[in-house]
């Protein structure tokens, strides 16, 4: 419905459990600062913000890997995210600000659990210089952001995570690769996900791959999630991230991917990840954040009609 459609739900995920490197725990509060709220509602959204959540308390699980780690506090907050995403999406669009990338353990969930309500097949669009297809048994680093696609595919693993809803490797497609694991690319090549890494950006541009999973998305009439991690930026434009990779999407190319995915009309639900702002320039990766969140949303320089060319 209408209020569904121009309703935005932020919700404050600050969860840092799932890498070594502290910090993303201040991701929502900065992505506040740099005004994602008034950017959406100049753009014509009623925003909610539900506030900061914080973790239920996790099991006790015993896991084989030894590397393993913060697995307990991450299935609280996986528990918690799922249950406030899958109500989130009853309201509006969630834009779920992280937080490092484990919080998509329970963002996906909830969005998922929402779809199979509504029986329409979810897609999922991972902006990432990752793959995070690791299971609690593949990771080396032991770092759980590093694996919440594994567990949206509902591989074997995830001992203590309640199950979801599983997303199969062809509703799932990534942008911007360029740092992928043995192990992970193996999963890739098993399961199946689109894999549009920087070469390929490199090689046809950012706007043939992504229109041609957007095609897939809407002939099945499907929900698309969309999980934009800051890596997927260069870290020349982006430097507030952990596990920074060189060779990242460039401002236009992002901005370009916002703007195709706001045209498709496809997109109902947000995470905003790894934004460590400790380790930000001035508030710039944060400030970039939010323009590239406006894109989505609709911002332009003009309207797409009065800039066609053919
Ligand atoms: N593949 C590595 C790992 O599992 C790196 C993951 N780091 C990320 N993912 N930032 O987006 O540890
Ligand atoms: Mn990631
Ligand atoms: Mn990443
Ligand atoms: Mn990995």
């Amino acid at each position: 419905d209408t209020k569904q459609n121009s309703t935005c739900v932020l919700i404050g995920a600050p969860i840092d459990c799932g890498k070594a490197r502290a910090g993303c725990l201040m991701g929502p509060d900065a992505l506040r600062t740099a005004g994602i709220a008034t950017a959406l509602s100049e753009l014509g959204f009623n925003v909610e913000d539900w506030g900061n959540f914080a973790p239920d308390l996790g099991p006790e699980v015993a896991c084989d890997n030894p590397a393993v780690h913060g697995l307990r506090e991450t299935i609280g907050w996986a528990t918690a995210l799922r249950r406030e995403g899958a109500r989130a999406m009853e309201v509006g669009t969630p834009i779920f600000m992280g937080g490092d990338h484990a919080m998509s353990l329970g963002s996906v969930a909830g969005v998922a659990d929402y779809a199979e309500r509504q029986k329409r097949p979810l897609f999922l669009l991972w902006l990432d210089a990752h793959t995070d297809i690791h299971t609690l048994a593949t990771t080396t680093s032991g770092n759980l952001h590093g694996t919440p696609v594994a567990y949206a595919m509902g591989l074997a693993g995830f001992e203590g995570f309640a199950p979801m809803p599983t997303i199969p490797g062809a509703q799932i497609c990534y942008l911007g690769l360029r740092s992928v694991d043995a192990s992970e690319r193996a999963a890739v090549g098993e399961h199946g996900p689109t894999a549009i890494d920087m070469r390929a950006i490199d090689e046809y541009g950012i706007a043939a791959p992504l229109e041609a999973f957007l095609d897939q998305v809407r002939a099945a009439n499907g929900l698309l999630h969309v999980s934009l991690d800051v890596d997927f930026l260069d870290p020349s434009i982006a430097p507030a991230v952990g596990t920074t990779v060189p060779g990242g999407a460039t401002v236009r190319e992002a901005h370009l991917a916002m703007e195709m995915l706001c045209d498709s009309g496809l997109m109902r639900s947000l995470d905003l990840v790894e934004l460590n702002p400790f380790l930000d320039d001035r508030g710039r990766t944060a400030e970039l954040m939010v323009d590239l969140t406006a894109s989505l949303f609709g911002r332009r320089v003009f309207d797409r009609e009065t800039t066609r060319y053919s």
